[in-house]
């Protein structure tokens, strides 16, 4: 059965009467130009081959088509476009039905929606995830989806950008059948149609929704949307559908579509995009072979520590959880156990893979069961000389080519290292909390840590479903350095005239969900006056230093574990404290510094510029490898708005 090419990416061969289009474009099969342009001749060819019956189009490898080619975007549009491409797939004279092979997202769902009819695969899944790169479908998805799945559940999925898989595709209608053998299928379905009126997506009226359903559905998507543009006009799209003509629909979606795609937010979510897709990629380590992991040791099994040990299970792994005593043992056992309850209520996790993880669980006192462990990783309280005298002690325990990694956040790891036999086999694994859900882990290359120790803690971070990004050692690592910086900044600020509640009401303004001294609260100011306490000696005596967060912590005031932190919580919500104000006015009388007002813009652009600046120094000093390893760390590690791309990205566009 000879295969006919009709560009480079895109090739055709009959079976059964039927032409069958395949879409090879490596590695996701995006629609890239000679990709629609192979398409555009195949459906050419098929309508002028008298004995083509239909047509069916699949893709070669596990995508089915994973979207419109984001490396094109902001270059020169080359013919067709893909609404083109989707208008030729729908008005074809013959049946073109979509063997849905894996992914088929954004554009790849759009090629399916246009299609008169498709059939899933078991490793098939839908989605229109451009919301996610601040864009909405442009090729038809806002218009075709809900005339195929309705309004409500189109605004949903589009909103949000979820993909579904075959199971739910077929009870939303967006497919016409689930087969292991999608193509054999699609090709019975696509002959079957041949003699039939075709079902035109574009031409399906839309049922009627329920006002109300599509409120709520609308609140739904706006409340998680934190001012981004994109899900609101996604939202607005979908709905026109059901008042406006396909044509008019189709319009406005692909000026909406343009306009979103040369805008800044949607720049910043691919900056985010292909960031995510460097993180973790070390020079250093191609052709370095991770190692083979199946039991993980997981050190103290308090919460972090727990939360690492059910991210653990859940990616398949053997956990040996230790503690001090049986009856701390029986507490993380229990603590463990918790964590997946709510994983399964959230339905995140089914009962059977609970039960699963469970039985892959040992939580023990007796710490010679870590003999078995090919990975060890340290949770216990972030003190050097608990944390020493830890890793002396699983020296002796552990297997020669176990791998030891530690936890902390603030500590040298370094001085850690140095307390084992074997420096070149600890590593930084620094997980966030909680961390079952938080994705960041940094992974602290340490000065003896060889390259196979380092490439299989990425790997192992990856098989969490983790978003590692490398750092050198220095404290605080990336994130905890950057926040100390913009930390710094935003009391001096506080010191210099602005009110807690106007630095944090900036920042959220801007995209961040809670601002700095709200975050401060909720995580306690202890750790840091620790810290600042254990610095005291050697501080730079000519360094500014504001004293407010000290003497809010010598009045116990610790955050909201402690009920009153910089604001107070003894109404059960946060309140601005006159107490907390009084101690600020008198730290500013103390330094003869009259306040002056801020504005919300200078407040974010310092705290900008004091995060950007401590990235600098990390590039600099070679503990971060790309600025866009920063932005994600500080995206999801603390809080700074995707749509902005993270605090490097966000510098060089005020630049
Ligand atoms: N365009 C260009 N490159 C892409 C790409 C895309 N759409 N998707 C992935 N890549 C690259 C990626 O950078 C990486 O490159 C490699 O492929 C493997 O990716 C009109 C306009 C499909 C689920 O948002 O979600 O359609 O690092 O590591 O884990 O409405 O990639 O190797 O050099 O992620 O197997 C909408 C984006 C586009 C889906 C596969 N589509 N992709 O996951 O591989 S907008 C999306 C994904 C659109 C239309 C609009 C995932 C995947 P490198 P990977 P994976």
């Amino acid at each position: 059965m000879s295969a006919t090419r009709f560009s480079e990416s895109v090739s055709g061969s009959i079976r059964d009467d039927v032409l069958v289009v395949t879409i090879d474009n490596a590695p996701v099969n995006a629609t890239s130009a000679h990709v629609r342009q192979g398409l555009v001749k195949a459906l050419d060819h098929a309508e002028a081959v008298g004995t083509v019956a239909g047509i069916v189009i699949t893709g070669a490898g596990r995508t089915f088509v994973g979207g419109a080619d984001i490396r094109e975007f902001g270059k020169p549009p080359v013919e067709p476009t893909l609404p083109e491409v989707m208008e030729r797939i729908e008005t074809c004279g013959k049946p073109v039905v979509a063997a849905v092979n894996g992914a088929a997202l954004g554009g790849g769902c759009e090629i399916a929606l246009a299609c008169h009819g498709r059939i899933a695969g078991g490793a098939a899944s839908f989605g229109l995830p451009e919301v996610k790169l601040g864009i909405v479908p442009g090729a038809g998805g806002t218009q075709r989806l809900p005339r195929l799945i309705g309004i409500v559940a189109a605004i949903d999925m589009i909103g949000s950008g979820r993909a579904v898989k075959p199971d739910d595709a077929l009870k939303l209608g967006l497919v016409d059948g689930i087969a292991a053998d999608q193509l054999s299928t699609a090709i019975e379905l696509a002959r079957g149609m041949a003699a039939k009126p075709l079902r035109r997506t574009g031409g399906i009226q839309i049922a009627g929704a329920d006002a109300a359903a599509v409120e709520i559905a609308t609140k739904k998507v706006l409340a998680k949307a934190r001012g981004q543009a994109a899900p609101a006009e996604a939202v607005r799209l979908v709905r026109k559908a059901s008042e406006a003509s396909l044509e008019d629909g189709l319009a406005d979606e692909r000026a909406t579509f343009i306009r979103l795609r040369d805008s800044r937010e949607a720049a910043a979510l691919r900056h985010v995009f292909f960031a995510e897709r460097q993180a973790g990629k070390v020079d250093k380590l191609e052709g370095v072979a991770p190692r083979k992991l199946e039991t993980i040791g997981i050190v103290g099994t308090g919460l972090m520590g727990a939360g690492i040990a059910v991210a653990t299970l859940t990616a398949g792994y053997r956990v040996v959880g230790v503690e001090q005593t049986e009856e701390a043992a029986a507490r993380g056992r229990v603590r463990v156990s918790g964590i997946l309850d709510k994983t399964v209520q959230s339905g995140r996790l089914t009962d059977a893979a609970r039960s699963d993880c469970l039985a892959r669980l040992d939580v023990t006192a007796d710490t010679g069961r870590l003999a078995a462990a090919d990975l060890v990783i340290e949770a216990v309280f972030d003190d050097l000389t608990v944390k020493t005298e830890m890793f002396r002690r699983l020296d002796n325990i552990v297997r020669p080519d176990a791998i030891l990694a530690t936890n902390t956040s603030y500590l040298n790891p370094d001085e850690i290292a140095a307390a084992t036999a074997h420096p070149d086999r600890v590593v930084g694994l620094h997980f966030f909390s909680p961390a079952n859900v938080m994705r960041l882990v940094e992974v602290v290359d340490c000065n003896a840590t060889s390259p196979d120790v380092l490439a299989t803690a990425l790997a192992f971070a990856k098989k969490l479903g983790k978003l590692p990004v490398v750092c050198g050692v220095t404290e605080g690592f990336i994130g905890n350095r950057i926040f100390s910086a913009y930390r710094r900044d935003a009391e001096f600020m506080v010191e210099d005239g602005a009110a807690p509640a106007d630095v944090d009401a900036a920042l959220e303004a801007y995209g961040f969900p809670m601002g700095i001294f709200t975050v401060y609260d909720m995580a306690g100011l202890e750790i840091a006056w620790a810290r600042r306490k254990r610095q005291a000696a050697t501080r730079d005596p000519k360094a500014r230093y504001v004293e407010i967060a000290d003497r809010l912590c010598e009045a116990g005031r610790f955050g909201r574990k402690s009920g009153r932190g910089w604001y107070d919580y003894s109404s059960g919500e946060k309140a601005v404290d006159p107490d907390v104000t009084a101690v600020i006015e008198a730290a500013r009388l103390a330094k003869g510094i009259v306040p002056r007002s801020f504005t919300a813009d200078e407040i974010v652009g310092r705290l900008l510029r004091a995060m950007a600046d401590e990235g600098k120094a990390l590039l600099d000093e070679g503990i971060a490898t790309r600025s866009s390893d920063i932005d994600l760390v500080m995206i999801n590690g603390y809080g700074f708005p995707a749509h902005k791309g993270g605090p490097m990205f966000a510098a060089e566009g005020s630049a």
